[in-house]
């Protein structure tokens, strides 16, 4: 499932992440693009995004 509102959810979620810098949801290609810093890490990032019911197919 992916419309405005899942982009929003997913936006609004991994920008909260400590060291996000940018998020992109794109809804045609299903894709989130998500520029960061540590202390966020791409575990991190797929972590959240399975507890808020998107889990990524790929990292
Ligand atoms: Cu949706």
């Amino acid at each position: 499932m992916m419309c405005q509102h899942c982009v929003h959810t997913i936006e609004g979620e991994l920008s909260e992440l400590e060291g996000v810098k940018s998020v992109k949801a794109a809804l045609d290609e299903k894709s989130v693009d998500v520029s960061f810093d540590a202390p966020a890490s791409e575990e991190k990032i797929i972590d959240l995004l399975k507890e808020i019911n998107y889990p990524p197919k790929t990292g």
